[in-house]
């Protein structure tokens, strides 16, 4: 089965985004696969708002480790089935807490092995968009994944929250910033976005 996995820093949505996404290609009861880093493995199953409320937040790294869904897609004839990787986010800094750097070791391990890479990055945050963020450019963990992923040119870039900046303005310096990827405007919250992105797994499963 393929995988797709969905990686950005913390709070740029890949939680909200992922069981929104489920419900949009029709599942209505998730069941989700936690993957801890030391092998265990269990799983749930949500309504969306269950999962909403429990998988999502504001704090920081509510996701500790990989959440995955199996979603259906038709294409052409047939259905095809694949897996959708939500993970821990990644950033700059060596996090103190121990599960977290795990997580996101486990984060990176599972970039190298996806078929796809759904790149997030919150339209909100300044420093994602900017080339003048407050991150140097060389230092910047959205950058350090653009290059990978242009490289395995099995990527894109989800620019999430675009409902709650001026896009267009937005999407321009993301664009500029980040010149050889495909980029899809989405909000994760209102399912903005989301046809594109599902013609985009189509083309890549
Ligand atoms: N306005 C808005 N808020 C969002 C959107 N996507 C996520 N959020 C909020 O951002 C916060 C972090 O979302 P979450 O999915 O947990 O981020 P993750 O750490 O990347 O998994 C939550 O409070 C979400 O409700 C969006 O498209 N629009
Ligand atoms: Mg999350």
């Amino acid at each position: 089965m393929k995988q797709i996995i969905l990686i950005g820093r913390p709070n740029s949505g890949k939680t909200l985004f992922a069981i929104h996404f489920a419900e949009y290609l029709g599942v209505h009861n998730i069941r989700i696969v936690f993957r801890a880093h030391n092998g265990i493995v269990t799983s749930r199953r949500f309504t969306p708002e269950e999962a909403k409320r429990e998988l999502c937040g504001p704090d920081l790294h509510k996701t500790k480790h990989l959440q995955s869904v199996t979603l259906n897609m038709p294409i052409g004839r047939t259905n095809i089935d694949f897996l959708l990787n939500d993970t821990c986010g990644i950033a700059e800094e060596i996090h103190p807490d121990k599960t977290i750097r795990r997580g996101m070791a486990q984060t990176l391990n599972l970039m190298r092995q996806a078929d796809y890479i759904f790149h997030m990055i919150d339209a909100s945050q300044p420093a994602a968009c900017h080339a003048d963020g407050k991150s140097n450019k060389n230092t910047n963990i959205d950058s350090e994944i653009y290059y990978y992923g242009i490289v395995r040119s099995a990527y894109s870039i989800l620019v999430n929250k675009i409902d709650i900046v001026d896009d267009s303005q937005c999407l321009k310096q993301v664009q500029s910033r980040y010149p050889q990827a495909a980029i899809i405007p989405v909000s994760a919250l209102h399912g903005t976005g989301f046809r594109e992105v599902k013609a985009c797994v189509g083309h890549n499963i």
